[in-house]
């Protein structure tokens, strides 16, 4: 079974018992407003499917240490994979804007995302597919959050280009099935979108050459994570 089949399967049985989420207390901000001109978006993801990044980083000193640099967080939740935890999502916002990283099927994710404080929440197109995908980007644009559709091909990202509204385009370098990861290929597909929408880099970020790069092609910023785990200092030489 692949991987986004496997996660489906769990976020299912997650659905089924977890408690529903809090009522929202944070401000909601705009988060494409957030990235400014162009913004580095830090990740906080313990593990992956590869294996465990980093565990002796707690989320408040990550935060503490990124927020002079980053625009904006984004916070893994996923538990089984990822060692997330919704409850990252209110530590990282006394900080900064916030991006829900999940594997969203189902409104009541959003629902958990607007609850816990986040202002985007990440769509991944090919784990839903278009008509679901897009049910799901506008029931976040109704709640305020933005919307970011997580694509890894020219063809995804010009469908959803059309969507209109306040949906950011996630350019994911990670193809979801294979895992493998190939800048240059988000950047062929980032050339192909002309910088008509509005638009992120994702994954396997770790040089400045490739953030100038994203820069160079009209990205709204680039979401970085592994890299900035492992040593957060290394924002002030991907900023240029
Ligand atoms: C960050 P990296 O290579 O900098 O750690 O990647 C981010 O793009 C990656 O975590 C990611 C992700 C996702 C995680 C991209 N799309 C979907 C979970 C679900």
């Amino acid at each position: 079974m692949d991987f986004l089949a496997e996660v489906r399967k769990t976020v299912e049985i997650r659905l089924a018992t977890e408690p529903l989420p809090p009522a929202r207390s944070a401000p909601l901000v705009d988060f494409r407003k957030a990235l400014g001109e162009f913004g580095i978006i830090a990740e906080y993801k313990r593990a992956s499917p590869r294996g465990v990044i980093r565990l002796d980083t707690p989320p408040w000193s990550y935060f503490a240490q990124l927020h002079h640099h980053a625009s904006a967080f984004s916070v893994l939740t996923e538990p089984f994979w990822f060692l997330g935890d919704y409850r990252f999502i209110p530590i990282a916002k006394i900080f900064k804007p916030v991006l829900m990283k999940d594997f969203v099927i189902d409104k009541r994710q959003v629902d958990a995302a607007y609850g816990y404080g986040a202002d985007a929440v990440l769509v991944i197109y090919r784990l839903v597919g278009r008509e679901s995908a897009m049910e799901l980007a506008e029931y976040a644009e109704r709640l305020g959050l933005t919307p970011v559709v997580e694509v890894d091909n020219v063809q995804d990202a010009k469908e959803v280009a059309t969507w209109g509204g306040r949906v950011i385009i996630g350019i994911n370098s990670r193809d979801l099935k294979t895992l493998e990861v190939s800048v240059q290929r988000a950047l062929e597909i980032a050339k192909a979108l002309r910088g008509d929408v509005e638009f992120i880099i994702e994954s396997g970020i770790s040089r400045p050459e490739e953030v100038e790069k994203a820069c160079l092609l009209y990205a709204k910023g680039v979401l970085i994570g592994t890299a900035l785990m492992k040593n957060p200092a290394a924002i002030q030489e991907l900023r240029h």
